[in-house]
């Protein structure tokens, strides 16, 4: 008997994204996704108006941050019906139109291949272009690749935001950044338990609409504090004790 096959659930989280949501989910291959779920960041424009013209459910989570965002996505997914279960997949796609969503069937095939449990889509490996990716952003990225090369033995290329998790890994994980931290929390919890990961890919272009993050100095300092803080409190935390996910350690 073969195994079923598993649903993607797609989560966008979306801070005033009106300009770029409705291209974002035109794009999406739709026969890739069982659901797709918005969740409107405390937006004050037409976001949600938008996703659910463009075919989303929507989520509110006012509480503004990337990671609440990515949480309370999971959580609709998880906690609604048709709700994924743990032989699922999860991916998490921004809603500014910088990635190519076609690329998601690229993300999905590792995973549905049933090789990894984690999926990472890395714009480095794509060839991003630097006035799609910020010199800032792209030696952010450098920088912390290094340091979890280095302190982890990880070979990450990249801490992009659109990837794809398997339920079953990502309750492991129990996330918890509610920030900007989230993506390198997963990348260095999945290394510290042994998640099968590998990275895939990506194109990456210029946003519509407004930086929020990369494009503002005060945006980039915060980020990169963050992302480096999470790398050196996770590193001296593993010295003081084994990483035990608050789950089994066997897939
Ligand atoms: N900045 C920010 N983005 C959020 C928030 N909540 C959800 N998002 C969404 O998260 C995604 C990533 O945010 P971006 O502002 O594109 O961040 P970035 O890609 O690092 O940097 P820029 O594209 O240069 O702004 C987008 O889809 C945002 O709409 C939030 O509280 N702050
Ligand atoms: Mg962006």
């Amino acid at each position: 008997m073969t195994a079923p096959v598993a649903r993607v659930g797609l989560v966008l989280p979306a801070f005033n994204e009106e300009a770029a949501l409705g291209l974002v989910l035109a794009e999406v291959p739709r026969a890739a996704v069982a659901r797709i779920v918005v969740v409107d960041n405390g937006s004050t424009d037409r976001s949600a108006e938008v996703a659910r013209a463009g075919g989303a459910e929507v989520v509110r989570e006012d509480r503004r941050g990337y990671g609440r965002a990515c949480l309370a996505g999971i959580e609709r997914l998880l906690a609604t019906a048709p709700a994924l279960t743990d032989t699922d997949i999860v991916a998490f796609l921004d809603a500014d139109h910088s990635d190519y969503p076609e690329d998601l069937v690229r993300i999905l095939a590792p995973l549905h291949a049933g090789e990894v449990d984690l999926v990472i889509g890395s714009r480095v490996l794509g060839g991003a272009a630097m006035d799609a990716l910020l010199p800032q952003a792209w030696f952010g990225n450098r920088l912390a690749c290094f340091l979890m090369r280095v302190l982890f033995g990880a070979r990450y290329t990249d801490l992009g935001p659109f990837r794809a998790i398997r339920v079953a890994a990502l309750r492991r994980l129990d996330m918890q950044d509610p920030t900007f931290g989230w993506t390198v929390e997963m990348q260095l919890k999945a290394k510290s338990f042994g998640l099968r990961v590998t990275e895939v890919p990506v194109r990456y272009r210029k946003r519509i609409g407004e930086s929020k993050i990369t494009g503002t100095l005060t945006g980039t300092l915060r980020a990169g504090w963050k992302i480096i803080g999470w790398i050196l409190t996770w590193r001296l935390l593993l010295l003081v004790r084994r990483p035990e996910s608050p789950r089994s350690r066997s897939l």
